[in-house]
């Protein structure tokens, strides 16, 4: 790591089917191939005992009150925080696909309040720019069947990008919102423009809270 140099903390977000993997994987590679120090992260993070039970949840073998697994979704957040500060902090750029603003989304998205879903977002790391790949979910669905999984089908995916657009609107000055119905390759130059500039920005701002 160059002396107090710190690394970026960016999150991808959007609903499922948005193009968060393929632009994530873009991106990393991009940064591997200028010698970026770069890893790729992802939440949910389903490997611990927290993650376990959410991908239980997701693949519908268990059921959970709305509440409940707002919170562990949150945990889960949580319990990888100081790893992710101590990454950053040796000089390591973060690309994370979702974080806080996926738990507010779904959760309000089935009528929880908005205000007690950010709550216990409060305290995790401020991500220095998140990347909003947006589409209406009609598009999404007609880049075929979604998935098995819990939140997969087109009239939820509807009311969560409605919240993703509220955060949006909210937190203007770190969300970067992009059609996500153009091609990818446009997506990730502009994407890639972006994080160009970013970087050198960030690496001496120390690292704030949500
Ligand atoms: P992914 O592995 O990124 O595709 O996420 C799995 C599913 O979980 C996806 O439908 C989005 C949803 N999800 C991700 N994070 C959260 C969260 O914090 N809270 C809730 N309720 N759902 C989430
Ligand atoms: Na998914
Ligand atoms: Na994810």
């Amino acid at each position: 790591m160059s002396a107090g140099k710190r690394g970026a903390l960016i999150i991808f977000e959007g609903c499922d089917r948005s193009g968060k993997t393929t632009q994530s994987r873009l991106l990393v590679e991009l940064l591997k191939s200028k010698d970026v120090p770069v890893q790729a992260m992802n939440f949910p993070e389903r490997s611990s005992n927290i993650g376990q039970v959410i991908n239980s949840y997701l693949t519908n073998s268990k059921d959970l009150s709305d509440e409940v697994i707002h919170l562990m979704f949150s945990a889960n957040r949580w319990e990888h925080m100081n790893q992710l500060k101590q990454k950053l902090l040796e000089g390591k750029t973060l690309i994370v696909d979702r974080y806080s603003y996926s738990g507010v989304a779904y959760s309000a998205a089935k009528g929880l309040d908005f205000d007690w879903c950010y709550a216990p977002e409060r305290g995790l790391l401020k991500p220095d720019a998140v990347f909003y790949l947006r589409a209406p979910a009609s598009d999404l669905a007609s880049r075929g069947q979604y998935g098995e999984e819990r939140y997969e089908k087109a009239e939820f995916q509807e009311r969560v990008a409605k919240v993703f657009d509220r955060i949006c609107s909210k937190e203007a000055s770190y969300w970067h919102q992009f059609d996500a119905s153009q091609p990818a390759e446009d997506l990730h130059a502009q994407i890639a423009s972006i994080t160009d500039e970013l970087l050198p920005k960030v690496a001496t701002q120390p690292l704030d809270k949500l």
